[in-house]
């Protein structure tokens, strides 16, 4: 096995517990001078998923300091559960948003480093200065430090920051906002991140741990499955092939994971064998749909999901219909012969595999069969659906979502997402949960290098 490289896309980590300020722990952060009062703010604060709220500072009127405003952020207790940790002698960045009502403001910002014992080591100084220019007002603006070194017996980091304005205004009521505190490693500042974000997680409670977004070793490794729980249940994000024929409804008390599964049961007067059929992808008329699943001519895809049956004896299979970019259909549908199964109410892995997409395609729709074995026309049959995966290869990878980590979003979002958790040991490097290569049916497989970009 070879030793791993650079992933398709890394691994990011923000190291502020309460990033987005959304749960104002006394201990996340606050002023950093009598003068300024702090509060959370449920009004004011920067679009983004799931935000809201920020953190205010507000000025006393008796305030004597040149500065409308003082915040930090980051513990100040290395005991403290929202502290940011740090190792000497690495690099890292952080940024954070701030607004202020009032034209032509200006600010700067403030790096601690505290040892174990609490004892600050670079005091309360201006280490970068985020902006000594205008600043416009009721405009989010980032302040940033870069490529810091962490100083030897530095255990935890704390952000600093002072707003001034230009005219020196000392009337005391002054208010400022910040919002999304970035804490990276590397010497550049990345993009800000927390855990709600899709495809990104928290190390533990949200709002109160650092978040990850996964690093992606190949773009073969992505479910191509935008709400692979069916837990969207909103705007027709999965679609009843024939509602005269067969019911379909979300099912909240029989599910294999997350919240739903789709139930779906065949009606007195189905004259087929199908029980139900059901596109996990959405309608294939809509070239718009979010949940369609793009796919390359001449590539080689899987599919695989989770079946159940209240019947005995039972047959799943899969059906895709090929379209162009303008949702055209492309050929003829491609249908799996459907797999006799036994066993009531059980759960049952079921895959499609080593398909071939055929030229012209654009993306596909991926449906879901359950059926009767024989001639039984009783109606009334029921079978649920949940869990769905599709990916690059020749093999599907059996998915069981509760190995699946806490950074999944089950919901349905427009972002591919990775999915795991596998881990490689090549006898010198472990390979971490996003860096397996594919599965070939038997074992995960070193990973192909001719997809993953090197640098
Ligand atoms: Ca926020």
């Amino acid at each position: 096995m070879t030793a791993i490289g650079t992933p398709f896309l890394p691994t990011v980590i923000n190291r502020s517990p309460d990033p987005s300020m959304e749960l104002y722990l006394s201990s996340s952060g606050g002023s950093n001078n009598a003068n300024f009062v702090t509060s959370q703010d449920l009004t004011v604060f920067r679009p983004g998923t799931g935000n809201k709220a920020s953190m205010k500072s507000t000025r006393n009127a008796a305030s004597p300091s040149a500065s409308f405003a003082g915040f930090y952020w980051g513990s100040p207790v290395y005991g403290a559960a929202n502290r940011i940790p740090v190792t000497p002698g690495e690099v890292i960045s952080a940024g954070v948003y701030v607004m202020a009502p009032y034209a032509n403001w200006m600010g700067q910002i403030h790096v601690w480093f505290r040892d174990t014992a609490g004892a600050t080591l670079a005091g309360w100084q201006p280490f970068t200065v985020g902006s000594t220019g205008a600043i416009a007002a009721n405009q989010w603006f980032r302040f940033v430090a870069e490529n810091i070194t962490v100083p030897a017996g530095a255990a935890i980091f704390m952000l600093g920051m002072n707003g001034n304005l230009a005219s020196g205004v000392t009337v005391g009521g002054e208010v400022c906002y910040m919002d999304d505190l970035m804490v990276n490693s590397g010497p550049t500042l990345l993009p800000y991140m927390d855990g709600r974000q899709s495809g990104c997680g928290w190390i533990g409670q949200p709002d109160s741990s650092m978040s990850v977004q996964p690093a992606l070793r190949s773009p073969a490794q992505m479910n191509r499955l935008m709400d692979s729980s069916l837990e969207s249940g909103v705007g027709n994000a999965q679609v009843n092939n024939n509602p005269t024929l067969f019911t379909m409804s979300y099912d909240t008390t029989v599910k294999h994971s997350g919240t739903q599964s789709i139930k779906i049961v065949r009606t007195t007067a189905t004259p087929g064998a199908q029980i139900g059929n059901v596109s996990v992808s959405g309608p294939g008329t809509l070239n718009n749909h979010p949940n369609k699943i793009w796919v390359t001519p001449g590539e080689t895809i899987s599919a695989g999901g989770w079946f159940r049956c209240a019947l005995d004896s039972w047959r799943a299979g899969f059906s895709l219909s090929w379209r162009d970019i303008n949702s055209v259909l492309v050929g003829t549908a491609l249908t799996q012969p459907s797999v006799l199964y036994s066993g009531a109410n059980v759960w049952v892995w079921h895959t499609f595999e080593n398909i071939i997409v055929p030229a012209g395609v654009a993306f596909f729709n991926l449906n879901a069969i359950a059926s009767v074995p024989s001639g039984v026309t009783v109606g009334g049959e029921q079978a649920w659906i949940d869990d769905f995966i599709c990916v690059s290869g020749a093999k599907c990878p059996p998915v069981d979502r509760s190995d699946w980590r806490p950074i999944m979003v089950p919901k349905q979002s427009n972002m591919i997402r990775p999915f795991g958790p596998w881990t490689q040991y090549d006898g010198a490097v472990t390979q971490s949960l996003d860096l397996a290569g594919q599965y070939d049916g038997a074992a995960l497989q070193p990973v192909d290098l001719r997809d993953v970009s090197i640098v």
